[in-house]
């Protein structure tokens, strides 16, 4: 059985316990904190969450997870069939995650650890966001989720990266990063209620 290691307030972990449920897979979470230990670091080289074990094996990163799961359990595709469609969903979750997330994870020390953030970072944060969400707007594509009529790895990434990112963005930096992306705003209120997401929020919140 795969083993989910880390944390549930984590958005990445929760994305990758989303992926996992949504594959219909059996798995096994293992709380267990980012660390630079060494025997946390053969698990995660970065010592982040989430990392998956798999047959005594190591695997880290969402995305390298999500490759792993697509191949080792196909059905259901989070992926569309044709190259370029593919190619498509997983260029919106580079850019979720490179151009939203990691840039509003800059504010996570004020949020998180009352470690104020210079007003230089916050004018570089808001000025990077913005660009992000038109570049993040511009590739959603109309229908009921993030790539059209299916459900893909991309709207995963666009509940678990651009949720974090709005609420970092609204208390660090004060910029509601939805009023610039309305289509984001309800792709990420029907995300709530798949059973996925929902069941993985819950067992969050205890
Ligand atoms: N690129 C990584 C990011 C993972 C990540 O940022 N994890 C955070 C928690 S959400 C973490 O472990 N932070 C602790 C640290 O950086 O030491 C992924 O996609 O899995």
């Amino acid at each position: 059985m795969i083993k989910l290691y880390g944390l549930r307030m984590s958005n990445y972990y929760s994305l990758t316990k989303a992926l996992l449920i949504e594959k219909g897979l059996d798995f096994e979470e293992v709380k267990s904190p980012p660390s630079q230990k060494e025997d946390y670091l053969v698990r995660s080289p970065m010592g982040k969450m989430p990392s998956i074990e798999v047959d005594g094996r190591f695997l880290s990163e969402s995305l390298a997870i999500f490759h792993y799961l697509e191949h080792h359990a196909p059905d259901p595709a989070l992926l569309p069939a044709d190259p370029f469609e593919s190619a498509k969903v997983m260029e919106l979750c580079c850019h979720l995650k490179l151009d939203i997330e990691l840039v509003a994870r800059r504010c996570l020390p004020e949020l998180l650890f009352k470690q104020p953030v210079s007003d230089e970072t916050k004018d570089q944060v808001r000025a990077d966001l913005a660009k992000g969400v038109k570049a993040v707007d511009r590739l959603l594509v109309a229908g009921p989720f993030a790539a059209g009529a299916e459900f893909t790895v991309a709207d995963l990434f666009s509940f678990y990266c651009f949720g974090l990112a709005n609420t970092l963005s609204q208390s660090v930096v004060g910029v509601d990063l939805l009023e610039g992306t309305p289509r984001m705003a309800d792709l990420l209120k029907r995300l709530a209620e798949r059973p996925s997401i929902a069941r993985v929020t819950a067992e969050a919140a205890g």
